[in-house]
Order: C-alpha cells, then sequence, then structure tokens
C-alpha cells in the first residue's frame, strides 16, 4: 500500500530484512499486537522511511499467515510512519531456511567455523524458495526509481530474483557479519550462486576493507573475470554479468543519544551501585550473546591465566560476564553454556575469597538498557574478544558511554571494529590466552593520561562516524553516479541529513 500522492512521485526507500523491526506477541484477546523494536539500524533508517515515504518488508517473527498479522501491522506501521508488509514463512521454512540455511550453514561458514557448517541440501533449495518469496514481495511494491535496501545474509538471493521478475527499482544489499577468504567460502557448496546473487545487486555494502577484498578474492578464486575499478571506500567491479558496485560501510550507534543516555542521574547511580556491591578493584566487562563466535570461553580462559601467572593480580580485577541468550535451542549453544558456566565455576571455585573478592561475576540473562548503560559506565576496562565480528556495536556503545573517558577497550583484532578502533584500543588476538590476560594487565596499570587520550580518539572517531552517517554513506553510494561523486569518508564535506537525499 502507497502513502500520499506526494510520496508516491519520489522515488521511496523499501528495506528488507529478515525480521521486521517489531516484536509481535499475542494480547490478552488473542491478537497480535506489535512491540517497536529499538535497535540502531530502526533509529538511523526511521528520518529517511518518514520523510521519503517507505516501506519495511520481512518476517513478523512467528508462524501464522498474513490475514492474522494484518491488523496489528497496519496500527503499527501508521504509529512508526511507514508502511509494514510482513512476509509469513511456514514452520519447515523457519527451521530450513532460518535455522538450518541461515544459521547452521552461513552464519558459521562465513565466521570461518567450517566445522561447525551442516551443508544439508534440503536447507538450500529452502533457502533460495523463501529468498524468491521475499523477492515477490518486494517486487508486488517497488516502482522504477525505488531505492531496495535488502539486510544480511538470509537474503543474499534476494536481489537476483528480483531482476528474474524483471524489477525496475535499484537494489542495494548490505553484510551484517564477515564474509570470508577464499579458502573458506569455496566449501560452500553454493558458492557459484551466492556470488552470482550478489552481483546482481547494484550495490553491495560490507562492514570493513577486510570483507571487501575477500569477496573480490571470491569473485576472482572462481574463475569469473572481475575488473576492479576506483579506489576510496566504493570500488565498481565489472565482470561478464555486468557492474557492482563494491563498498565498505562500518555501522555504527545513535552516539549521541547513548552519551545523553549515559550520563543521566538514574544510569549513574545504578554504575555507582555495581561499584559498591564490588568495592576496591577495576572492573572488567564482557557483555555478549550466548554464540560461539563471540570467544566466550577462550576469554574466561585468560582471565583464569591472569589470576594464575599474576597473583598479585588477586583482588584488584573483577570480571562481569553477560551472557544473553540467544538460539537457546540449538544444542552446539547448549553445549557452550554449560563449559561457560564450568570454566566460571572452576575459576570462582579456586580464587574466590570467603565473604570477599570473587573473580568472576557471570550473568546469563538479558539487561535491562538501564542495566546496560550502568554496565558500560561503571567497567573500568571492557574486555570484547570474538573470535571474528562483522562489527560489534557493543565495543562502540562502551565507548560512547564512558563519558569520563577514564577507562580502557581491549578489542580482538577480528572484530569489523577493530580497523576504525585501532586508534584508542588495546588489539589483541582471542585465541592467544597469555597475549589476552597481558592485555587485561597492560589496561590494569596503564597511565590515567594515556587511558584519557586513547579513549577521547576512539569516541571522536564514533561521534564523526555514527549510524546517520552509515545510511548516508550507503545510500550517497547507491546513488552516486559516478566514483567522482562518492570521495573516501574522511575527504567528505559536511553532508544534509538523510532525508534530503536525491535518490
Ligand atoms: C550482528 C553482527 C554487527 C547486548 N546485550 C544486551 C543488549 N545488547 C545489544 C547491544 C548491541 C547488540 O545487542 C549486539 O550487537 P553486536 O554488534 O555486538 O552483535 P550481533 O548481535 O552479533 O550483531 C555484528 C551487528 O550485526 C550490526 O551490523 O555489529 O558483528 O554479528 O546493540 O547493545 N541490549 C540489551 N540488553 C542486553 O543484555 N538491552
Amino acid at each position: 500500500m502507497k502513502r500520499g500522492a506526494k510520496s508516491q512521485a519520489r522515488s521511496r526507500l523499501i528495506v528488507v530484512s529478515n525480521r521486521l523491526p517489531f516484536a509481535f506477541k499475542r494480547g490478552p484477546g488473542g491478537n497480535w499486537i506489535a512491540e517497536p523494536g529499538s535497535g540502531g539500524l530502526v533509529t538511523a533508517l526511521l528520518p529517511v522511511l518518514r520523510n521519503r515515504g517507505g516501506t519495511w518488508i520481512g518476517w513478523p517473527g512467528s508462524a501464522g499467515s498474513t490475514r492474522e498479522f494484518a491488523p496489528a501491522l497496519t496500527s503499527a506501521g501508521s504509529a512508526a510512519g511507514y508502511d509494514l508488509v510482513a512476509v509469513p514463512l511456514d514452520e519447515a521454512e523457519v527451521r530450513e531456511f532460518y535455522h538450518g540455511f541461515s544459521n547452521e550453514v552461513i552464519w558459521p561458514l562465513f565466521h570461518d567455523l567450517t566445522s561447525l557448517c551442516n551443508f544439508d541440501p534440503a536447507y538450500w533449495r529452502t533457502y533460495t524458495k523463501v529468498n524468491r518469496k521475499y523477492a515477490a514481495a518486494v517486487a508486488a511494491r517497488a516502482d522504477r526509481g525505488d531505492f531496495v535496501w535488502v539486510h544480511d545474509y538470509h537474503l543474499m538471493n534476494v536481489g537476483g530474483d528480483m531482476r528474474a521478475l524483471a524489477t525496475q527499482a535499484r537494489l542495494g544489499f548490505f553484510l551484517h557479519i564477515p564474509f570470508p577468504s577464499p579458502d573458506v567460502f569455496l566449501k560452500l557448496p553454493w558458492r557459484k550462486q551466492v556470488i552470482r546473487a550478489l552481483l546482481q545487486y547494484d550495490l553491495v555494502g560490507f562492514q570493513a576493507a577486510r570483507d571487501r577484498r575477500n569477496f573480490i578474492a571470491c569473485i576472482e578464486a572462481l574463475g569469473e573475470e572481475a575488473r576492479v575499478e576506483g579506489r576510496g571506500t566504493v570500488v565498481t567491479v565489472t565482470t561478464a554479468r555486468g557492474e557492482t558496485r563494491v563498498g565498505s560501510f562500518p555501522i555504527s550507534i545513535d552516539y549521541n543519544a547513548f552519551m545523553r543516555a549515559a550520563a543521566t542521574a538514574e544510569v549513574d547511580e545504578k554504575a555507582r551501585e555495581l561499584h559498591t556491591l564490588l568495592p576496591g578493584r577495576k572492573l572488567v566487562l564482557g557483555i555478549d550473546r550466548l554464540d560461539y563466535t563471540k570467544g566466550i570461553t577462550l576469554r574466561l580462559q585468560a582471565f583464569q591465566d591472569l589470576l594464575v601467572r599474576h597473583p598479585d593480580m588477586r583482588g584488584k580485577v573483577s570480571l562481569i560476564q553477560v551472557v544473553v541468550p540467544s538460539r537457546e535451542d540449538i544444542p552446539e549453544y547448549n553445549r557452550m553454556k554449560t563449559e561457560i558456566e564450568q570454566l566460571v565455576g572452576r575459576i570462582n571455585g579456586e580464587f574466590a575469597r570467603p565473604g570477599g573478592w570473587v573473580p568472576v561475576w557471570y550473568e546469563y540473562r538479558s539487561l535491562t538498557r538501564l542495566e546496560l548503560l550502568a554496565y558500560y559506565r561503571a567497567a573500568d576496562i571492557a574486555l570484547i574478544t570474538p573470535l571474528k565480528d562483522g562489527m560489534n556495536l557493543v565495543a562502540k556503545e562502551y565507548c560512547a558511554c564512558s563519558i569520563e573517558e577514564d577507562c580502557v577497550l581491549i578489542l580482538s583484532e577480528f572484530a569489523g571494529a577493530a580497523e576504525q578502533l585501532r586508534i584508542g584500543a588495546l588489539l589483541v588476538n582471542p585465541h592467544d590466552i597469555e597475549g589476552v590476560a597481558e592485555a587485561i594487565r597492560t589496561a590494569h596499570s596503564m597511565p590515567q593520561d594515556e587511558r584519557l587520550a586513547r579513549m577521547r580518539a576512539m569516541r571522536r572517531s564514533i561521534r564523526r562516524q555514527d549510524v546517520f552517517w552509515w545510511v548516508d554513506s550507503f545510500l550517497r553510494a547507491a546513488i552516486a553516479r559516478d566514483l567522482s561523486d562518492f570521495p573516501a569518508p574522511e575527504a567528505q564535506a559536511p553532508q544534509p541529513p538523510s532525508n534530503q537525499l536525491p535518490f
């Protein structure tokens, strides 16, 4: 359904993601109620969707028919200021497309964990079928001149499927997770289909230069002749199939919103409470979804190693490790949870002092936003050590909330965020247990002026390249006619806000 005559005349933005940015719950009368999501992506896209007129297309998150969700979608859409379109999925599709191909094939493969992949051919068949379903839903709503922005690894085929439906809209894709190097990617039985599908988009965006390089290397490794032109963050790749622009656009956060929220009296009080509960020591913080890519067990081993090899550190630091429940129905995740809990038990059993210092404060739950901000503010050191990560927004949120700037970020060199935050973070190899332990020690004894200088540099960079900058950069690259329209971000003049984009 289109909005008023004014927005019909202008090209619109159509966002497509696996899930709609709303959580749907059954109300007391059994009807569906939509609760808005609060992530950075939704916040950043809102001005463009509202001002240009837009649509968000995705799965509502529960098996059910379009008819069942229709009233909730209409009222949520009119409150949000853009249209919402549901792509219904049945249980078998959720199992094989979402849990299967997306999360048992692409997720581990793209994080370099090939041994965890289950290359079940039925998963691929359902993935292609479901992607066609999304493409049909989009094609039914997209007009010539509209810009369709497809998000993430669940929907890589949508662009190609839309071309097959002879769409006239321009197509962009952004991958939120890493893109692997050829030696990993080539293990995918459907590697050619995936690369060809991605080359059907007008613009393909990655989190980091690393991912963009890998993507181009994979095209070449598959024997496609590819001519790469341009410098800076966006290049043009020409193959026998046509031209695709390929860029790196590091996703970010709503820096000002985090900074302001972290400065409130409520957050301040809660942060103080934490220091009162855990007095006389530095607090080291880890916050992760329960996921094997986040490196939680290796991190705990590093903390244990620190206490074993450096007895002087006992009593001086506590690790607050928050693990947010995620994908609990998958056996691999459950096994990992047990392993984490055993390790925590072992460390506390060995080092805790009766009635006093406990080395690891472990919480397996989702924090409220207030708690999350208070934990960020209270932490003297953030220990963020994923084995591989597209970006890692926790690292950026931690910096934004560190309003006193008197703290240290320890960050895995394999997080996309490392490309930007190497200016101030202590970078570590998460596999190097002793190296991570030494980084905690270095962070603990870092002089104050160095802490302040490092944190200030990172915060300045995140403030300059926040999530609004990210949306602008991607949409500008999508509409720029030639590369000279789109200089590298450092060289860009101040940009008008997203609602003035000429697409
Ligand atoms: C994927 C890519 C990429 C975490 N715990 C709580 C909580 N959170 C919020 C954080 C943050 C988000 O969840 C996690 O974002 P990450 O970026 O760290 O990781 P993924 O979920 O794996 O996201 C990743 C991202 O997409 C964006 O492109 O950076 O690399 O894997 O915003 O604040 N929020 C609340 N309670 C918690 O306990 N309220």
